[in-house]
């Protein structure tokens, strides 16, 4: 079969042209080992994506991917693709099919979960394809293909760390924390850690160097890299050991960042770790079970910069029954402990979280291009205090599209 998948422009973003978006061209490196004929229409940055659309050749199935944000551009995108291809089956996978599959409609087939195999059944199979559960998953994820990064044009991505061109991959998928204002808490695809081997790793990163050789960094999406400490241990000690050399940056679990981890992980090549400090404000700490603290999170801080890792803290404010006591202890921390970088967002229950799901969810983004946060008004004004004071007595330039991309890294 001809599948053509495509990815949704993500306007809110400062640039959503920097890192790929890795779950499509995997699910694309899949069907093509299953043998469909498979493109990819990147909207990525597409200002006049629904032109785009509408001048598509056309194929026998269109598959779009979407977190919560972007799902109203998918169905928009959707329906102008059905006015041009009106025999083309339509059909959706990603984060928001992943938690909210009842609330997608107007679809041929919608995967909720793990895209891998089940995007062929979706190719010939009607409704809610669930892949989400226990059973339903891929467990060992080695044997899968390398994402189809060859479907589009990598090197038009811009992410620069120190300089240097990063481009994107995961070590691993899933966490098994239970942080109530992330999503996926319940969904077993979303909860269950599952790794790839270290030689596995490095085969993929060899493949990427040996195409993409102007890519010094690598940018690694794993929802958390230090879960377990050993899994940690084990790759970075791999990476070091690797002839190829790369700069890295990964999301970290401040809690689980000991000396052994960091020591090993500058090693490596890690030069940057973002970790979600969230708040300054211990009692808000617990209330989302972040299993941190004010102390744990500024050891962290002080542990990176010992071993010459830079340390970026994405905080956030509006968490329920967060005070604006609370919030200032947030922009006291980030006072005290001089982050290299940091963000400030506004909190959103999206559907699939804990606090999501207990209250009244939105699908609106919680990061996006400073000016435009959407919330309470003395949340947004929050934000806007602590981000512009924080800035200014740490000597950070203001954020701006042209400065620095969208939630991770600058320019
Ligand atoms: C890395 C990451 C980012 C990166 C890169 C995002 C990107 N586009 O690649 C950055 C930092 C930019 C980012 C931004 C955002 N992110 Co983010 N991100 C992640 C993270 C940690 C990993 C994503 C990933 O690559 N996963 C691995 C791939 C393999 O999974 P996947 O993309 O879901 O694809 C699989 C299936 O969904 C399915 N699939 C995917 N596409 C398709 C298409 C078809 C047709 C089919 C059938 C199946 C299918 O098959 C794939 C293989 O199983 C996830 C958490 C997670 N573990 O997934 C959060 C996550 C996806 N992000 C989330 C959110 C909220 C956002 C933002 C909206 C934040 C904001 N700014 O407000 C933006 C959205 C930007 C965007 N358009 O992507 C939420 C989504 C929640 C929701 N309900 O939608 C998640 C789940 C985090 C969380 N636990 O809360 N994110
Ligand atoms: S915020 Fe991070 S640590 Fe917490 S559950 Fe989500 S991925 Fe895991």
């Amino acid at each position: 079969m001809h599948v053509c998948l495509v990815i949704p422009p993500s306007p809110y973003l400062l640039s959503d042209r920097s890192l790929p978006w890795l779950g499509p061209l995997w699910v694309a490196a899949c069907l093509r080992d299953q043998g469909h004929q498979v493109r990819v229409l990147d909207l990525a940055g597409d200002i006049h994506y629904l032109s785009t659309v509408m001048a598509d050749i056309g194929a026998d199935c269109y598959g779009l991917t979407a977190t919560a944000p972007d799902y109203p551009l998918a169905v928009e995108i959707r329906d102008a693709l059905k006015l041009a291809h009106p025999s083309a089956r339509m059909i959706l996978g990603g984060a928001y099919a992943t938690v909210a599959s009842s609330d997608c409609h107007g679809w041929d087939a919608v995967v909720a979960g793990d895209g891998f195999y089940a995007t062929n059944r979706a190719l010939t199979e009607n409704g809610i394809i669930s892949a989400s559960k226990k059973g339903e998953i891929v467990e060992d994820l080695d044997p899968l293909p390398f994402a189809a990064r060859d479907l589009v044009d990598l090197e038009s991505y811009e992410f620069r760390i120190l300089g240097e061109r990063f481009t994107s991959s995961l070590t691993s998928l899933g966490c098994p924390m239970g942080c109530t204002f992330c999503c996926g808490r319940d969904t077993y695809v979303y909860r269950k850690l599952r790794a790839f081997s270290p030689a596995r790793v490095l085969r993929e990163w060899d493949d990427i160097r040996y195409h993409y050789p102007s890519f010094r960094g690598m940018m690694d999406y794993s929802d958390e890299w230090n879960i377990p400490a050993n899994r940690a241990i084990a790759l970075a000690e791999a990476i070091a050991a690797h002839p190829t050399k790369w700069m890295i940056r990964c999301f970290i679990k401040s809690e689980l960042f000991t000396d052994d981890v960091a020591k090993a992980m500058a090693k490596a090549g890690v030069v940057e770790v973002l970790t979600g400090v969230e708040s300054g404000s211990d009692r808000i700490l617990k209330l989302i079970k972040k299993n941190t603290t004010w102390a744990i999170n500024g050891q962290a801080r002080l542990t990176a910069k010992k071993y010459g890792i830079r340390f970026k803290a994405a905080t956030m404010v509006g968490l329920p029954t967060e005070t604006r006591e609370d919030a200032l202890l947030t922009k006291q921390w980030l006072m005290e402990f001089k982050p290299d970088e940091f963000d400030v967002t506004v909190f959103q229950p999206m559907k699939g979280s804990p606090i999501g799901d207990a209250g009244v969810s939105t699908i609106m983004p919680y990061k996006t291009i400073p000016g435009t946060y959407h919330g309470a008004d003395a949340v947004v004004a929050m934000r806007e205090e602590i981000d512009r004071d924080v800035r200014q007595a740490l000597g950070m330039p203001r954020l701006a599209p042209q400065l620095y991309e969208h939630s991770m890294g600058q320019a």
